[in-house]
């Protein structure tokens, strides 16, 4: 690892590689095969202080760089990580452990982020309106709000993180950014990247570290005007709550109990690659994963017998070799949740047709493997068909119709994604208005978000914010009504209509 500066990764701060002074860090651990690649260190308040003070000072610059010329930068990195492409990809499949296709299409989530902010430096659209007066005028513009701060996950170690940092860096905003420890690399790379096109000092700062010591300090930093966080449930809301007794500014994804719906008329072959790809790729780790199908029981026993075959063909093992399909599990600890939901299953009833187990034999022996795993006759009031595993679990739940797919859907705590398997074209578009999803799919499996949509979604899965999007400036920007009166008098609202 030559490329990166020492043994143990240094913070980013004020445009400076900056070693922690107490020197504590952890290993950065490969998931495929237990080997260390490199350190990352523990930073404590101090450095979030320093973080955040380097990031006002410079945010007041950055505001008046004229969009179109921030956006400037963004063209660069974009072409820089197309250019660089393969190398991150081998770096972020070596850190996450995803296989190496599914590390060049993250990378590639990036890139298009990066070339669809910089558009917006020429966007950033506000409206013009009539005034309710004579010789009036009336706008809205988009303002940045200052400093904020992005707590990013390790399942998409740098294509969440473009989808946070490029819109509030284009809106003219500076950056406190805490990465997983787990992926620090993809951080790394990112913030050398920008170095190098030119970002002024300051704009983007990088402190690795726990979220309860950075994530927190984060929090409470009153300089920080809006956190976006993407990771689990439990965190999202403490952070919620914290930010909502500051008055901060708060945007949360926090994951999905997806569905996959499968009716009598699907084409099963394809339902069965959809559910096979949303299911078990990035072995089930993305908020996204299809973790329950809803199969029209006329199907379901077809259904079974194909995809316990599709299952059996899936080659599992390190990403890094391009014939593999699933990789592992990003530590030891996701692999203990993982197994402890299929005893919960196995426990509750469930019929377990494949997997369930953590792969111990041979090659798989070195690195953290769960094998895929198929559930079936799973009702909807089981804990394995209503909580979030991350895994490659997935559990039937048998329908007899499509009203009732629908309302088994919608009845978890999660609305990231849906999608349905069906050629009436009534039942698509009945689908699209009632599952309560924040993206649903037709004829496809539950991942696949392009950036230019909105990504979220409802109830317990955030908090009313998006993602990527144009609806990611939202998060970054403030509304700024302007008013300017041209007729030389006082005119009253409201007052002097006639
Ligand atoms: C995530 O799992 O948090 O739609 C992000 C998808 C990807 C992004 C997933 N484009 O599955």
């Amino acid at each position: 690892m030559s490329h990166i500066q020492t043994e143990t990764l240094r913070n980013f701060i004020g445009g400076k590689w900056e070693e922690i002074k107490s020197g504590a860090a952890v290993p950065v651990v490969n998931p495929a095969t237990s080997e260390t690649i490199v350190h990352v260190p523990l930073s404590t308040r101090k450095e979030v202080s320093d973080a955040v003070k380097a990031a006002k000072k410079a945010q007041r610059k950055w505001a008046l760089v004229p969009a179109p010329q921030r956006a400037e930068i963004l063209y660069k990195v974009g072409q820089r990580m197309k250019e660089e492409k393969e190398r991150l990809s081998q770096l972020l499949t070596m850190e996450n452990g995803k296989v190496i296709e599914e590390a060049r299409g993250e990378v590639q989530e990036g890139i298009d982020m990066a070339f669809y902010m910089a558009g917006e430096g020429r966007r950033l659209f506000g409206q013009t309106t009539p005034s309710e007066l004579k010789d009036k005028f009336a706008m809205s513009v988009r303002a940045p709000v200052g400093v904020v701060g992005i707590i990013t996950p390790w399942n998409f170690p740098i294509a969440i993180a473009t989808w946070k940092s490029f819109p509030a860096i284009v809106a003219g905003n500076a950056v406190v950014w805490k990465p997983a420890t787990e992926t620090p690399i993809m951080a790394f790379e990112l913030a050398r990247i920008f170095e190098d096109c030119g970002l002024p000092e300051g704009v983007l700062n990088v402190v690795f570290g726990s979220g309860s010591t950075v994530g927190e300090a984060m929090i409470e930093a009153e300089d920080i005007r809006v956190i976006s966080f993407t990771g689990s449930n439990q965190v999202g809301r403490t952070i919620a709550g914290k930010c909502g007794e500051r008055l901060k500014k708060v945007s949360l994804e926090m994951g999905g109990k997806n569905a996959v719906i499968v009716m009598d008329d699907a084409d099963l072959d394809l339902a069965v690659e959809g559910i096979l790809w949303s299911a078990y790729g990035t072995s089930g780790q993305r908020c996204t994963a299809c973790s329950r199908v809803m199969v029209h029981e006329k199907v379901k026993n077809e259904l079974e017998e194909r995809l316990q075959k599709a299952i059996a063909r899936l080659s599992i093992g390190n990403g890094l070799d391009e014939s593999i399909k699933v990789g592992p599990i990003i530590n030891r600890s996701g692999l203990e949740k993982i197994k402890g939901y299929v005893d919960v299953g196995k426990a509750e009833g469930a019929k377990l047709l494949t997997g369930g187990y953590i792969m111990e034999n041979g090659s798989h022996k070195k690195g953290n493997y769960f094998a895929p795993t198929l559930f079936t006759d799973v009702t909807k009031d089981m804990r394995i068909a209503k909580e979030e595993i991350f895994g490659p679990v997935v559990s039937l739940i048998p329908v007899q119709s499509f009203e009732e797919a629908v309302d088994i859907n919608n009845s978890v705590e999660y609305g990231l994604s849906s999608s349905i398997f069906t050629k009436d074209v009534n039942k698509v578009f009945t689908a699209q208005r009632d599952l309560d999803t924040g993206i649903v799919y037709v004829n496809a499996g539950t991942t696949g978000a392009e950036i230019h949509l909105p990504f979220g979604g409802t109830k317990g899965t955030g908090n009313g914010h998006r993602d990527s999007g144009v609806a990611a400036l939202d998060v970054f920007t403030e509304w700024k009504a302007v008013y300017v009166d041209f007729s030389g008098k006082l005119q009253r609202a409201q007052i002097d209509v006639d």
